[in-house]
């Protein structure tokens, strides 16, 4: 087949910006920085890294290397606690409909993820299966924007950047596809992501011909 799928994770396949807004939370507590779920939308698709040097940022607060490590690894054990109670519930609506669909067809499909958690979320959710390649942050090291996490996605499937389709619910994440040469598919708000080819609220959104017409099938 000669048309590829990628999907972001958090904030398309399930929702984990909410348990990391509590991790966050929790740390921006423990230093006294404000920090609300309008502040955590800055945070979709970021690297945990960027994230704490933006909280920091705002809580105009300097530490050493050692103490910002510290911090990290104390919030994505915090982060991880929430992760271990997740089931294949919280796949999001209509998220396993498209899978299915694009499987029965036989299309490759990719996952394209600044989360460095992408593996155990998808064990934990029982969708490792569906993916041809699984591209995560442990692999990438120019964040979105930066193409690179979805030109490797890309490769890994044997596809033609031109012929993947991202679906993403981050900026960064949209402007990543676009950079790619890709068709770009947002998940969420349409002001939000005006930048995106097409875009629906959620997958419950998306009619399969609409899915057909992308896979040239
Ligand atoms: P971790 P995505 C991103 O996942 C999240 O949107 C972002 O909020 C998070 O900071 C980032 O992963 C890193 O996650 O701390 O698990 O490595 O949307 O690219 O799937
Ligand atoms: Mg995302």
């Amino acid at each position: 087949h000669n048309k590829g799928f990628i999907f972001d994770l958090d904030g398309v396949i399930v929702d984990t910006a909410k348990y990391h807004y509590l991790a966050w939370k929790h740390l921006a507590d423990e230093l006294g920085i404000p920090f609300t779920k309008e502040q955590n939308e800055q945070f979709k698709g970021v690297s945990r890294k960027r994230c704490l040097e933006i909280l920091l940022d705002w809580g105009k607060i300097k530490v050493s290397q050692e103490q910002f490590d510290q911090w990290l690894a104390e919030k994505n054990e915090d982060y991880l606690q929430y992760i271990e109670t997740m089931t294949e519930e919280e796949i999001l609506p209509d998220v396993t409909k498209v899978l299915n669909f694009l499987r029965e067809h036989n299309i490759p499909m990719a996952l394209g993820s600044a989360s460095k958690n992408a593996q155990p979320i998808l064990k934990k959710v029982g969708l490792i299966p569906y993916f041809n390649s699984i591209v995560d942050g442990t692999q990438v090291r120019k964040a979105k924007p930066n193409p690179e996490v979805f030109l490797i996605a890309a490769s890994n499937l044997g596809i033609k950047p031109e012929n993947c389709v991202v679906f993403e619910d981050a900026i960064a994440g949209i402007e990543a596809a676009n950079r790619a040469g890709m068709t770009s598919v947002g998940i969420g708000n349409k002001n939000t992501l005006s930048n995106a080819q097409y875009i629906f609220k959620n997958f419950t959104e998306i009619d399969l011909n609409f899915i057909k017409k992308l896979a040239e099938l």
